[in-house]
């Protein structure tokens, strides 16, 4: 197939679905894109800044050593800012097309997974996703390691107003910073952050997943951020179809079996033949 055929067409809708209905294991790597149409900033976007930072220059454990204050503004930031963002129609795909191959109405597709880099939480439950660089929403102990899911808005007391940008940067002291409830120490959001590794388990349990996919889907990621971006490779090398969903072609041309370009609340529920279901 040559990827580079006009995207979209209902000719390589039904190519695709021909795919998908003869693949075994499918699997998904989705980024900051999938939850665009949410209302949530990708990095590389407008929404890549906080104040005068970039996000990748505070989403390190440096920065954080640096100035935890600063670093604790920017999640609480984002938490709050995810208090108005639902699930989009691509986030619902995810979730049908799940109970599709989990009631065997998906050909001969057996196992569908979800690997994501978003640490939003927008991915449905129910799809299990596996969330590789974390969750917003958990925070975890950098003295003892306690982990705890935590949603509250805001997290602490000295946190309150800070997302009004326009107000001068606060400088929280660290003993009014989140806490552990165990030990007392100093909590930070349970992500993984630039120069950091990823978790041994969930690295293993990818491994095992793109050993055996056959169609691998890459949906709103600008395939930049490593381990991540060397996926869709190892699916291609052992003779699996890697599938582009992007608003515009991202993906090396040798690197991708196709491509439906446009936003992927559009694409990929027709895509994966769920858009007319409840
Ligand atoms: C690691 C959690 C081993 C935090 C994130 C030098 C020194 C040290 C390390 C490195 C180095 N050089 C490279 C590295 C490795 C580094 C890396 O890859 N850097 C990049 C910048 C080159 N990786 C790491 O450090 C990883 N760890 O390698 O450990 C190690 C250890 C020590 C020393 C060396 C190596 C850890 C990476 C994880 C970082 N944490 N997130 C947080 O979120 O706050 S990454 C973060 O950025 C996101 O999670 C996500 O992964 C990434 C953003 O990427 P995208 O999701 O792709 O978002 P983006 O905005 O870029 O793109 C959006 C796309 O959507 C675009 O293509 C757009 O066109 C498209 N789109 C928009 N709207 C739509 C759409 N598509 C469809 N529909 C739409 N509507
Ligand atoms: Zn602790």
């Amino acid at each position: 197939m040559d990827a580079t055929e006009d995207t979209n067409t209902s000719k390589q809708y039904a190519l695709f679905h021909k795919i998908l209905r003869e693949s075994k294991h499918v699997a998904i790597l989705s980024g900051a894109g999938l939850s665009a149409e949410s209302g949530v900033p990708t990095f590389r976007g407008p929404g890549g800044y906080w104040r005068r930072f970039v996000a990748t220059q505070l989403a390190t454990p440096e920065a954080f050593k640096e100035n935890p204050s600063r670093v604790w503004q920017f999640y609480h930031y984002r938490r709050n800012g995810m208090l108005t963002k639902q699930p989009n129609p691509a986030h619902k795909a995810l979730s049908k097309y799940r109970r599709l191959v989990d009631s065997k109405q998906a050909g001969e597709t057996t196992t569908f997974t979800v690997i994501t880099q978003n640490i939003d939480e927008l991915t449905p439950r129910d799809v299990d996703p596996i969330e590789m660089h974390g969750s917003l929403f958990r925070i975890r102990c950098t003295a003892c390691g306690r982990r705890e899911q935590n949603r509250d808005n805001p997290i602490c007391e000295a946190l309150r107003g800070t997302e009004d940008i326009e107000k001068e940067e606060a400088n929280i002291p660290i003993e009014k910073l989140p806490s552990c409830s165990g030990c007392g120490g100093l909590m930070r959001p349970d992500v993984v952050w630039f120069h950091e590794n990823l978790d041994e388990d969930i690295m293993k349990r990818i491994s095992d997943v793109l050993r055996e996919c056959d169609l691998f889907l890459v949906v709103g990621t600008s395939a930049i951020v490593y381990p991540a971006a060397g996926f869709a490779e190892r699916v291609k090398m052992k003779g699996g179809k890697v599938v582009e969903f992007n608003i515009e072609a991202t993906m090396d041309e040798e690197d991708v079996d196709m491509r439906f370009v446009g936003p992927c609340g559009q694409t990929l529920p027709k895509a994966l033949r769920v858009d007319g279901m409840e």
